[in-house]
């Protein structure tokens, strides 16, 4: 039950995003992107897998910190390993990232669901076998007929809403967008957005990310007025007095922290001073499904929701292991993009999604992911 072996092989594969000069992702040309995937092999050949960023598990980070720490552990002490791993951190000079640390993390879930043959979310112990999704649109463009006006949110609000989602959140407007940020513009979108589907469609917001006080106290109250679900990170993260000040005056929930850093540690302190109403986490920004698991607990203990952040097989296996989430997050969709299109390096999506609206939890051993290894072989333009 050793670990062996770790490597990592990056891989080409087509895709039509690009990002704008604040790293928010449209729709774009196609053209081949770089993926990295993590392997780590038991010493009886058994491998887990995990996907994400080249950069984020470069050589250097398996090198230094990955190989010395996992090699020879046994491949179950995930919490063992975590920690030896978050030990090094701070000597590491800001190159072993909480993302390093989920990506390796995740690699051994997969490892031991394939070990015993089951599911991660039943190896954690299993709440549902479905969740309903929520359709997370891209951020606002200057895209004619994509989203660069409130009357195509709501235009495409009502084709999610053919698709099946029985809830939609909005990414809005943000910088280098030229008119952006307009708390009025977001507002009017909303209230597109609610008009075009009804009363009976959770709605939800997740704006600019960086406005003033005022401004998101505006924006709160006017989604309170159009029944939106929540209001998340309207502000910047590090002011947890700028949140408690605008969850003190505001009836409709406010959702946070994504992108604080500090692990379930940072959460905590958001939940005992009465931060936010409704507490959030993913699994690549805390450090791991284990990371995102405390946070989900400590958010049930005080009686709060954990809305966990963002799709894929590790966040989709920690919403289906847990109850205090009523959502998960898919996307990010556009107009101009099929959501429902398989990736080349996959032979089917991990979060189907039915007509009522509900994602399936993946019923393969591990974190579900049906990987296309032949193409990962035949397109693999680095190893290490
Ligand atoms: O800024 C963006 O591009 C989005 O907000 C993105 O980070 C998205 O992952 C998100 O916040 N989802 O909730
Ligand atoms: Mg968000």
């Amino acid at each position: 039950m050793k670990i062996e072996k770790i490597s990592v092989d990056v891989f080409t594969y087509p895709a039509r995003l690009s990002r704008d000069t604040a790293g928010h992702a449209h729709p774009g040309p196609e053209k081949l992107v770089k993926l990295a995937m993590l392997r780590i092999r038991d010493e009886d050949g058994t491998e887990g897998y995990a996907f994400g960023p080249q950069e984020v598990i470069r050589s250097h980070v398996i090198e230094s910190f990955a190989r010395k720490v996992l090699i020879g552990q046994n491949v179950f002490d995930r919490e063992k390993i975590w920690h030896d791993l978050a030990h090094w951190q701070r000597g590491s000079a800001g190159q072993l990232t909480d993302r390093a640390l989920a990506l390796i993390e995740q690699a051994l879930w997969d490892l031991a669901g394939r070990k015993l043959g089951l599911p991660v979310h039943k190896l954690i112990g299993g709440f549902r076998d479905k969740v309903p999704a929520y359709g997370s649109t891209m951020c606002g463009d200057d895209l004619r007929g994509g989203l660069s006006t409130p009357d195509e949110y709501a235009r495409f609000a009502e084709k999610l809403v053919s698709r099946g989602y029985k809830a939609i959140k909005l990414h809005t407007w943000m910088p280098p967008i030229s008119f952006a940020p307009d708390a009025k513009m977001d507002v009017k979108a909303c209230a597109a957005v609610r008009e075009a589907v009804g009363p009976d469609i959770a709605l939800m917001l997740d704006g600019y990310h960086w406005y003033s006080r005022t401004d998101a106290l505006y924006i709160g109250r006017e989604l309170e007025k159009l029944d939106f679900a929540w209001f998340e990170e309207p502000m910047e993260e590090e002011s947890a007095e700028s949140y408690a000040w605008l969850a003190a005056q505001l009836d409709i929930p406010v959702l946070g922290p994504e992108s604080l850093p500090g692990k379930f540690l940072s959460r905590a302190s958001w939940v005992k001073n009465n931060v936010c109403d409704i507490l959030r986490a993913g699994v690549a920004g805390v450090g791991g499904i284990g990371a995102c698991l405390k946070v989900a607990h400590l958010a049930e203990s005080f009686g709060m929701n954990c809305e966990v952040h963002g799709n894929g097989a590790a966040n989709l296996n920690v919403v289906g292991a847990i109850k205090n989430c009523d959502w998960y997050e898919r996307g990010l969709l556009h107009p101009f993009l099929d959501y429902e299109e398989v990736p080349a390096y996959l032979n089917s999506l991990v979060d189907p999604m039915d007509s009522e609206g509900f994602v399936h939890l993946p019923t393969r051993p591990g974190l579900g992911e049906d990987i296309n290894f032949a193409y990962i072989e035949a397109n693999t333009v680095e190893r290490y």
